[in-house]
């Protein structure tokens, strides 16, 4: 603001103009409890607030408030036009400047001197940052669980990230797929889905069958669960032949086979002699038994996967 101190028995009041205030920033912050971008697709236009005027008396104008915008874990953040990666995220909570707000500008009473003491010039505020970005949601694009109920997947993906689903010993306890982000040492990640169990005819719909077949579809790499309590090798060829008779192209996605609950096999040994040759790791999520070697060999595979297409429909 530009403005001089005008009272009544004061004969020059000199320049009182006080700073503008800063504009807000536009932020994104994880949300662990969102899966889609759906609360982001009808938000084309995000403006942060601008920072208020400069009052007189030197008064400072109030601060913008910062424009928040709540994202699921797994988006990367892109610039659209120089395609810059602004960053991830991985983590609840964690927040990504996308565009900072301008700082607000100077008042006049900054800009007396000895020669000059009745300066009108006060200076403007500086813009903001302006831009547009490219959100990429990789949910759902890694890893899927596959298995039959109770194999222990929603154990596991507890076990291995943050997420949180809902365990129980009966039959179909998960009904909707369940998302996590598991972190590895030197800032590696990849998101692991958790789904219904699959039943045997479930490709014709039995049980929840078909439409959690088709999540599988967008996963890179197959996890298989089979619970070390059960007949191991009629359980991973019964789940083989589930999902070839619903699309056979996705046995050629690389699968990795964990042998569940490993903590009730006496000395954590397993008695059946298995013939299936892909990889094999036995696990207890129980006592977290193999589970950081499990996270190496999904990294592994994962690594010579093509990536796929940016996922940027919805899940569902
Ligand atoms: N002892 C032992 N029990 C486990 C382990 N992992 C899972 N369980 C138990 O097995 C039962 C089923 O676990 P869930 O993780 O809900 O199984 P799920 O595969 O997600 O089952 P659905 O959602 O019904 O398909 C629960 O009672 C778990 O506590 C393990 O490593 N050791
Ligand atoms: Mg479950």
């Amino acid at each position: 603001m530009s403005h001089f101190r005008r009272e009544k028995y004061v004969a020059k009041g000199g320049p009182d103009g006080g700073d503008g205030g800063d504009g807000g920033d536009v932020i994104m912050v994880g949300n662990e409890q969102l899966n889609t971008l759906l609360d982001l697709r009808y938000q084309k236009y995000v403006k942060a607030e601008h920072g208020a005027n400069g009052e007189p008396s030197k008064r400072k104008g109030k601060d913008g408030e910062d424009r928040i915008l709540e994202a699921p874990l797994g988006c990367v953040i892109f610039d659209a036009d120089t395609e810059e990666r602004l960053g991830e995220i991985t983590e609840h909570e964690q927040q990504i400047t996308i565009a900072k707000g301008g700082k607000g500008g100077l008042g006049n009473w900054h800009f007396r001197s000895s020669t000059n003491q009745t300066p009108r010039h006060a200076q403007e505020g500086r813009e903001g940052e302006e831009r547009t970005i490219e959100i990429e949601l990789k949910l759902l694009a890694d890893v899927g669980l596959v298995g039959f109920p109770n194999a222990g997947k929603s154990t596991l993906l507890s076990a291995m990230s943050g997420a949180k689903p809902k365990i129980d010993s009966y039959p179909f306890t998960t009904l909707q797929p369940n998302l996590g982000v598991v972190t590895m040492p030197d800032y590696r990640t990849f998101v692991m889905a958790d789904i219904p169990g699959i039943i045997e005819e479930a490709h014709e719909g039995r049980g929840l069958g078909i439409q959690f077949l088709r999540h599988i579809e967008r996963n890179n790499v197959l996890l298989f669960m089979v619970s070390s309590q059960q007949d191991i090798e009629y359980e991973y060829n019964a789940l083989l032949k589930e999902l070839k008779s619903y699309r056979k192209d996705l046995l050629d996605k690389p699968r990795i086979l964990a042998i569940t609950k490993m903590d009730l096999q006496e000395g954590f040994e397993l008695e059946q002699a298995l013939d299936i040759n892909i990889p094999i790791v036995q696990i207890s999520a129980a006592t977290g038994h193999n589970i950081d070697e499990l996270k190496e060999i999904i990294w592994e595979k994962l690594q010579t996967v093509e990536p796929t297409e940016p996922n940027t429909e919805e899940p569902g």
